[in-house]
């Protein structure tokens, strides 16, 4: 027997420092996590203190150079980080993928240097919390025909509008929120809690991420100074931006989920007895098994040379739309075959599977869905948009 997740030993491609933050996440996760997941997530609570420990361990920001707080690390840091915190749930790689890659990426590559000075320490070590407004009610997959708006008034702008399924809302400090001035020019405002007319009402009875908190961002006639908006673009290109390196970190983080749901069903099927044999001796679960490494040694595969194509600069969103999509199919497709495997016991919070297949019902849609990553692949391949 062969229960080794490194089926065709992807460390050797790994750096020594990257197998010593990987081993510390893992730690981390193993130590702060596992042990109260189940029940944040069964009674949909916050986890004790989560964004701080997450800065402690370098989660935050882990691509953000030294003198602005981040760990100033590579591409492939950021990926085996996600990987880990999704294992332990994909809940708390969303906590760290909107604070790294939605929040702390636009004020670093968008923000003037007072911006970045004033926001990113405190983001990176976690005391700040952030979240991301793109997505409104009417507009999800379409965020060109956004309706939040920013009118110029004396000393700043006034925003109206509202965002809807915005990760970490509820508990954020800071929103980056994206808006079309009077030119419909797409613009970055940051906006602060307390700022009067802007409120963040939670989304209740989620069956998925019940360990992250969601909502919406309620913008009326809300005054921003004008030092709160983002110089260094004007268009969808700063939203997409933001979404290139996420995307990139989700691509990892479901592998750890994966990978968490296939052990779990490799140890469940080699002690579980059946008609007097584990049930792992019948060939219809060892194809399912078969099949669960197999598919997940592919996806390491992508994101690992996504990574090293990131790295150099050369990731094109394309590649990263094809990772994404790919992965987190693989991810669910997994939890749902290893579910079964545990037969009954599979939809207990005993065991992560259920738990895990319910939360990527929610990374599949979120920051793309899967059917607008096949699209985009669809015009890459032919030259037309099928969006239009
Ligand atoms: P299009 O006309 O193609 O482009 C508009 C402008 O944007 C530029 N651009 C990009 N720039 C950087 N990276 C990319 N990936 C880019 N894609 C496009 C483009 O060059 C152009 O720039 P400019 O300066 O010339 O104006 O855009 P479109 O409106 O036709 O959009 C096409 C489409 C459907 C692919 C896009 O709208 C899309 O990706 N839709 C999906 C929406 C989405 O992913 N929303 C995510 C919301 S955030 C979220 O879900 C967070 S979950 C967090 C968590 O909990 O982990
Ligand atoms: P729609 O766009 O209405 O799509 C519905 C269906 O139609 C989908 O299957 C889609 O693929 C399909 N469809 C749409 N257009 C086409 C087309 N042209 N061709 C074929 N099929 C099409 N957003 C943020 O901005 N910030 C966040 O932090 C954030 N966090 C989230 C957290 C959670 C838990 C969830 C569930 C969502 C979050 N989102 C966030 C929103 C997320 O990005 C959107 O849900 C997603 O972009 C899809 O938008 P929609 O739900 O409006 O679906």
């Amino acid at each position: 027997m062969n229960p080794a997740v490194d089926y065709f030993n992807m460390d050797a491609l790994l750096t020594e420092e990257h197998l010593l933050i990987r081993e510390a996440v893992r730690q981390f996760v193993e130590r702060d996590i596992i042990p109260i997941v189940d029940q944040s997530a069964q009674h949909h609570l916050d986890i004790p203190g989560l964004m701080p420990k997450l800065g402690a361990i370098g989660a935050l920001g882990p691509y953000i150079p030294v003198k602005y707080g981040g760990a100033g690390l590579d591409q492939m840091a950021y990926g085996l980080i996600m990987q880990e915190l999704e294992a332990g749930d994909s809940a708390i790689r969303s906590a760290a993928s909107v604070q790294s890659s939605l929040v702390m990426y636009p004020i670093y590559t968008f923000g003037s240097e007072e911006q970045r000075i004033k926001y990113l320490p405190s983001l990176a070590a976690g005391t700040l919390i952030g979240c991301f407004g793109l997505t409104e009610p009417d507009h999800g997959s379409d965020p060109s025909a956004m309706e939040t708006k920013i009118r110029a008034t004396e000393g700043g702008y006034i925003l109206t509008g509202r965002k809807m399924w915005i990760t970490n809302a509820p508990i954020a400090d800071i929103a980056v929120v994206w808006a079309k001035d009077e030119g419909g020019l797409v613009r970055g405002v940051l906006v602060e809690r307390g700022m009067t007319g802007f409120s963040t009402p939670e989304t209740l009875n989620k069956w998925s991420l019940r360990a992250s908190k969601t909502g919406e961002l309620v913008f009326d006639e809300v005054f921003i100074p004008s030092a709160n908006i983002l110089p260094g673009v004007k268009s969808l290109r700063g939203p997409f931006s933001c979404l290139n390196s996420a995307r990139f970190g989700i691509s990892w983080g479901v592998i750890g989920a994966a990978i968490d749901c296939y052990k779990t069903a490799l140890r469940y099927a080699v002690t579980r007895e059946q008609f007097g044999k584990p049930i792992a001796s019948f060939q219809l679960q060892q194809k399912k098994l078969a099949e669960m490494i197999t598919e997940i040694t592919k996806a390491q595969l992508l994101s690992w040379r996504l990574a090293v194509l990131k790295e150099q600069d050369q990731a094109r969103p394309e590649q990263i739309s094809m990772a994404k999509r790919n992965n987190v199919a693989m991810a669910l497709q997994v939890a749902r075959e290893a579910r079964q495997i545990l037969g009954a016991m599979g939809i207990v919070g005993d065991y992560p599977i259920m738990r895990h297949m319910m939360n990527l019902e929610s990374v599949v849609t979120y920051e793309g869905t899967h059917d607008i990553h096949l699209l985009i692949t669809g015009n890459d391949i032919t030259g037309i948009s099928a969006f239009q």
